[in-house]
């Protein structure tokens, strides 16, 4: 038996959770889970990132005797640190409107691969005033290991998500970073890799996007699958081995992100349970007997990727306005909103999946829905109505299980390729199958 202690930090909440590999099975229990999220301080969202240090060192004392620790979050935010190792400023939110009216420069994509995210960490650095002072820029999770460990790097899966790797080569880009003071970004290094010592403790390098971490837990029989990593986004593509920069996956906005194993995850970001995150904070109401309400409720579709939607803010009321300015019959009650956001969410993951099959060539036999989002049946029932495809439900800790099989492999308490700890997740995971009706 081995065990080891993954961090994983959501943009709506944060957990440390102690995962435990033996006999071809994998478990995760929860040992410590906290609240995360945007705070503004005058005009500017940040995150609380030394409170969230705080909390990870709460959980790593609560997760006990560990062979190692890996760190994934959210992806494209940093710290920057000066030439002595300390923090210059509170890192920002990538939902602040500093980056709003960014336009990118052409011949991007044919380098690195992105779909176009205003936030992506390269626009980011175009409106970062604290760059010039800027010695090293480490991402979220290479900052907090860089805390418990005093060692830095850039870990692979986490840096494609800047902007500034290429994707061909899988590495920095010198034409991308040319701008940049040198020196800025770190060595690269790989999930498996060891990313320094913790109070005895090796810490291994994940996949710390948290959804690279989440796609190495997808249950998948075969590789003839789709995946909706369902959270407060929802990632929806397929895993490819090469990237896909033709113009016109470019202007499907779709996106070639580095994966485990050299993985390619070629997905399209569709705005995501965020959007009901945002009613519930403004009704003030938990989701339950509202999701039981939206089941015979009438629905509007809206586009869910609007940017409107991208700030924080009154959800319900710019949801109504978007279906009023477009002709769209207006939802009224909470449940007709709550249907409206499922419906319109379904209708995206649809479009994504076809979009992915259709411009990768890849083909897809069913839809695995992880994350958080698969306990919500409704929207797991209208995502596989809308697909005409069998969606597999869970595992709703994802994240968590694929930080803690890649670090298990490093510390050699199982082997093999990804279909390996697939096979691990789907014997040990209880998974719920819905067909299209
Ligand atoms: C999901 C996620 C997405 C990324 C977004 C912003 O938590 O990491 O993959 O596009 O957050 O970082």
């Amino acid at each position: 038996m081995t065990a080891v202690a993954a961090v994983d930090l959501g943009a709506s909440s944060g957990r440390v959770v102690r995962g435990v590999v033996a006999d071809g099975t994998v478990h995760v229990e929860e040992v410590h889970r906290f609240p995360n999220g945007p705070v503004r301080l005058r005009d500017t969202l940040h995150w609380d990132v030394l409170g969230l240090y705080r909390e990870v060192l709460t959980g790593l004392g609560l997760a006990g005797e560990v062979g190692s620790i890996g760190i994934d979050s959210w992806a494209v935010d940093y710290g920057l640190l000066d030439e002595r190792g300390a923090l210059l400023g509170n890192p920002v939110h990538y939902r602040d409107a500093r980056t709003a009216s960014i336009t990118p420069p052409d011949g991007l994509y044919e380098v690195n691969g992105l779909q176009f995210q205003p936030f992506n960490t390269m626009f980011q650095l175009m409106a970062e005033p604290l760059l010039p002072h800027a010695s090293q820029l480490l991402l979220i999770p290479d900052l907090l290991s860089y805390w418990l460990t005093g060692e830095r790097g850039a870990e692979y899966t986490n840096a494609t998500t800047t902007g500034l790797i290429d994707v061909r080569g899988g590495r920095w880009s010198s034409e991308l970073t040319r701008a940049l003071p040198p020196g800025l970004l770190p060595e690269l290094r790989h999930p498996g890799d060891p990313a320094g010592v913790f109070e005895g403790v090796p810490v291994t390098a994940v996949g710390s996007h948290d959804t690279a971490s989440a796609v190495v837990a997808v249950p998948a029989e075969t590789d003839r699958f789709a995946y909706i990593s369902c959270g407060t986004w929802s990632l929806v593509g397929v895993e490819l081995s090469s990237p896909v920069l033709t113009p016109e996956s470019r202007a499907a906005n779709f996106t070639n992100e580095g994966g485990v194993d050299g993985t390619i995850r070629y997905l399209r970001n569709v705005m995501g349970l965020w959007l009901l995150q945002e009613c519930l904070r403004r009704w003030d109401t938990a989701l339950e007997p509202l999701l039981r309400q939206a089941e015979h409720a009438q629905g509007s579709l809206f586009d869910p990727n609007d940017p409107v939607f991208l700030p924080p803010g009154d959800m319900p009321d710019r949801i109504q306005q978007w279906c009023r300015d477009h002709d769209r019959r207006v939802p009224e009650s909470s449940a007709e909103i709550v249907r409206s956001v499922l419906d319109s969410l379904a209708a995206a993951h649809r479009d994504a999946i076809a979009d992915a099959q259709r411009l990768s060539g890849k083909e897809v036999e069913v839809v695995h829905v992880v994350g958080g989002g698969s306990r919500n049946e409704l929207l797991c029932q209208l995502t596989a109505d809308a697909c005409g495809l069998p969606v597999v439900a869970g595992p709703a800790e994802a994240t968590a299980l694929g930080n803690v099989l890649v670090q298990a492999r490093a510390v050699a308490a199982v082997h093999g390729p990804l279909a390996e700890l697939r096979r691990l997740v789907r014997q040990s995971q209880p998974l719920r199958r819905y067909l299209p009706r």
